[in-house]
């Protein structure tokens, strides 16, 4: 990411789509952390303004597209003024507006995603197997599932161009998908085995194949093992550990195609000893130091 250049801060304080209530909690409480002023813009906060309910058998839908929405809005505004975007969630759901809004800002042609995390979330309500919004978030950023949700992103994300990265949790669904568009996986395994170089090696290529000049990275904290990060809803084991998520998250940081991220899932309430959020913070402090 380019030295010099504001980063607007825009906390998403959605916690409901999920299987467990408090990512909104956990979003204001990453937020509230953070020191602004001279390159750190507090671009305000997006706090639901629908009521939670369940329509078309999807929990939360209304609630997911108003915040998505209001994010995507927000974060275009920033995008315009040149700076970089870190959107502290909440439910990761509310990816689906930041993406939308940098692949919109910088098309779709040379734009990537990074996405960090043990789950794909690009589910759709056909192949979902717990209905959950925050599984098909990606899914509606590539022009699929749901078409409210997918109205969202009125530029489409090309699948091609996006790589998961921590994977260990893909339902057979997604997995079709990946396999069908092509995506790019590096398996949470794979990290652990081959080492944290041989995985950044993998990222560097993927973006030099698919010719990414810009680049979207989203970080969900379940990425990294229970053991270490148990404040999180989703929790699957066999993750990364935190020296190594760490270790990705600095390189990633450092490249200046990089031009927004989001940091979502942290769960207060399902914590120990702070350790999440400790977590949490250093991946704040890596992109705002
Ligand atoms: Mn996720």
């Amino acid at each position: 990411m380019t030295e010099n250049r504001k980063t607007a801060v825009i906390g998403t304080y959605m916690g409901s789509a999920g299987r467990v209530p408090g990512a909104d909690l956990g979003a204001r409480r990453l937020k509230e952390s953070i020191a602004f002023g001279g390159a750190v813009r507090d671009a305000g906060d997006i706090i639901p303004a629908v009521d939670p309910g369940t329509r078309k058998g999807l929990r939360n839908l209304d609630r997911a597209l108003d915040v998505s929405c209001r994010l995507r809005d927000r974060a275009a505004d920033a995008f315009r003024a040149g700076e970089f975007v870190l959107n502290v969630g909440g439910d990761h759901a509310c990816a689906l507006g930041s993406i939308a809004a940098a692949c919109a800002a910088f098309g779709p042609e040379h734009f990537g995603v990074l996405y960090l995390d043990a789950h794909g979330d690009i589910n759709t309500p056909e192949t979902s197997p717990s209905g959950n919004i925050h599984g098909m978030s990606l899914a509606a950023a590539l022009g699929c599932g749901d078409p409210e949700l997918q109205a969202v992103a009125p530029v489409k994300v090309r699948p091609c161009n996006v790589l998961f990265a921590g994977t260990r949790a893909l339902d057979p669904g997604e997995q079709a998908l990946v396999d069908e568009e092509r995506m790019g996986v590096i398996m949470a395994h794979d990290i652990r085995f081959f080492g944290v170089e041989a995985a950044l090696e993998r990222i560097w290529k993927f973006l030099w194949e698919r010719q990414i000049h810009h680049l979207h990275f989203s970080i969900d904290i379940d990425v990294v093992d229970p053991g270490e990060a148990p404040g999180t809803g989703v929790r699957v084991k066999h993750g990364l550990r935190a020296e190594e998520f760490l270790e990705i998250v600095h390189a990633v940081r450092g490249l200046d195609i990089l031009r927004s991220a989001d940091l979502v899932e942290f769960i207060p309430a399902l914590d120990r000893k702070g350790r999440t959020e400790r977590l949490c913070r250093e991946v704040l402090d890596a992109f705002l130091a």
